[in-house]
């Protein structure tokens, strides 16, 4: 989005740095100890850098920002990780407990020259940041990992126009208005679709929210195919004004299958990580754009945005490439110990309303997910499953809502979600370590799966096959074809794909993984050589494996 009279900075670039081992309480650090003697990238993470590499600690970012006039900032930050607290000219304004989520802060200040210091902690405290755990199979790494804005807050303004289509035939959409300050009952405003003249209107307002219908002229739906995107500008009566991009699509689970615009939908695609080893997980745009180039040259028309709420760069890619994104909350095989944590489940509730507001009017996202291998045979992990769905449907009823599962016939949750998502391994994790190449285990075993689906009367949900794949290191060529080479890797996707084409019961895949990614700095390490997760069609560094080219001809193939 973008906004009109309101003065933003991105404060993108290099700040201020310095490191603490021990910080005992980084929300209320001890000034005078601290030497800002280095400088460090943001976006930007620490635990990638020579003097840091590899530390968990507290990093204090610090930067200084001049303010034009007195009255309320907006500290906007896309996304940081593991743990953050805000401080204002050395107060604290917020703490940030929720790991790649993007989230704002605001306090008042007067005009003039202000310090803003982010102390990020990467240690892995399950008090502090109980929604990563040692155990998950990325690196949690220590920094900024998306942009920071500052936005001087005029008294009253639109903070966002949330768009929803309601006939993709006539062009009808619904336009609901969040509005910083108070407009009172009723607001006059004006706005204007694809550059159009303004219209004026009066809408009523009731708990800081408007809602009005319009018509878009000349509507162009949106699909991978045809990404059409609209703008829609609302202005108020002080000049302040939001400008918008969506898309006019709909998509709907229906009688087992993903409907886009009323068409089935088959999703070839991959899950992908926000990872690089010399970034982590704050991408440069370059790679953004390498990395979408590699997703459409793959023949990809979808990506499961794995674990967590994404990079918005990478939405608007999508939109503006035609890629369909499930995107979902952070999570990763949590389990009864997770979900009888407070601080655990309420960091999860107050996730999935920032993650749904920041995307909502991305075209490209049609699923939600949440909680990926979470423990979904669990009784007692049920009522919180069951909040995560009710919360998700709350928030956006016009998108389905989906989790990963591993759990197969022991799942007990599926019914209270729209699509099902199984992640399996067969002939990878083998049920039987005796048999060498086991790839005859993966059709049985998937076949054994939609039965039980069948049985359980849930043929009406679409199923999604969220994960599968195998570990195969770069350059790693092996006659005798043997797990961890390049070949077996490439043999096992070929006999997913070709599973796939015979058994239209999955309308879709995404492929574990689209690159190889850092993983566990522990002995979890001992089942993943390098310390990474090897199972990607790039390498960490983008150099396709040979299994790139095996799914590239069928994705390619099964596009005809
Ligand atoms: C799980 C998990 C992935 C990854 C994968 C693997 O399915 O969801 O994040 O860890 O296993 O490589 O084993």
């Amino acid at each position: 989005m973008k906004y009109f009279a309101r003065r933003i900075q991105k404060l993108d670039g290099l700040w201020d740095f310095a490191f603490a081992d021990h910080c005992d309480t980084p929300e209320n650090p001890r000034w005078n100890e601290l030497v800002f003697a280095d400088k460090i990238s943001v976006p930007g993470v620490f635990d990638t850098l020579p003097p840091t590499a590899g530390r968990r600690g507290t990093g204090f970012y610090r930067t200084c920002v001049e303010i034009v006039q007195d009255g309320t900032v907006e500290i906007r930050l896309g996304g940081l990780g593991l743990w953050g607290a805000i401080f204002w000219d050395r107060k604290l304004v917020g703490v940030d407990d929720l790991p790649y989520s993007g989230m704002s802060f605001s306090c008042e200040t007067s005009a003039g020259e202000h310090e803003l210091i982010i102390a990020v902690d990467n240690r892995l405290d399950f008090k502090r940041t109980p929604l990563f755990s040692q155990f998950y199979d990325y690196y949690g790494h220590g920094g900024i990992y998306r942009s920071v804005e500052i936005h001087e807050l005029p008294q009253l303004s639109i903070d966002r126009a949330l768009i929803r289509t309601v006939s993709l035939q006539t062009g009808e959409i619904a336009a609901k208005l969040l509005f910083h300050g108070n407009p009172g009952k009723t607001a006059k405003l004006g706005f204007a679709i694809d550059g159009d003249e303004f219209q004026t209107i009066e809408v009523a307002v009731a708990e800081g929210v408007a809602e009005f219908y319009a018509i878009v002229k000349n509507p162009k739906p949106w699909s991978p195919e045809s990404p059409c995107l609209h703008r829609i500008c609302v202005k108020l009566d002080n000049g302040c004004a939001i400008e918008e991009t969506f898309g006019l699509r709909t998509i709907e689970a229906r009688k087992g299958e993903l409907l886009l615009n009323g068409k089935p939908l088959t999703l070839h695609g991959v899950c992908r990580h926000e990872t690089h080893p010399q970034f982590g997980p704050a991408l440069p745009t370059q790679l953004l754009a390498e990395d979408i180039a590699w997703l459409k040259e793959l023949g990809c028309n979808f990506v499961r945005g794995s674990h967590y709420p994404q990079d918005q760069r990478f939405l608007e890619l999508c939109d503006q490439y035609g890629i369909l994104v499930w995107e979902e909350g952070i999570g990763w095989g949590d389990r009864d110990n997770h979900f009888s944590d407070p601080g655990f489940c309420s960091g999860q509730l107050r996730q999935l309303p920032l993650m749904v507001k920041n995307s909502y009017n991305h075209p490209c996202v049609i699923l939600w997910g949440f909680l990926n291998e979470g423990d979904s045979s669990s009784q007692l992990a049920r009522p919180f499953y069951a909040s995560m769905a009710k919360e998700l449907r709350r928030l956006d009823p016009t998108r389905p809502i989906t989790y990963a599962s591993m759990f197969f016939e022991k799942d007990i949750d599926f019914d209270l979600v729209d699509v099902i998502g199984i992640n399996a391994y067969p002939g990878w994790y083998a049920e039987d370590r005796d048999k060498v190449r086991p790839l005859e285990d993966i059709a049985p075993r998937l076949d054994r799966f939609t039965a039980f689906l069948k049985e359980n009367h849930f043929d009406d949900k679409p199923l999604i096959l969220s994960e599968i794949g195998a570990g195969g290191i770069y350059g790693w060529r092996d006659r005798m074809r043997s797990f961890w080479s390049e070949e077996y890797q490439s043999e096992y996707l070929a006999e997913v794909c070709r599973y796939l084409e015979t058994h239209p019961r999955f309308c879709g895949v995404a492929l574990w993984q689209y690159c190889d990614g850092r993983t566990y700095q522990s002995g979890y390490a001992l089942g993943r050589p390098r310390a990474f997760n090897n199972k990607g069609l790039l390498d960490e560094y983008r150099r396709p494996k040979t299994a790139f080219e095996t799914v590239r001809e069928y994705f390619h193939k099964s596009q005809k």
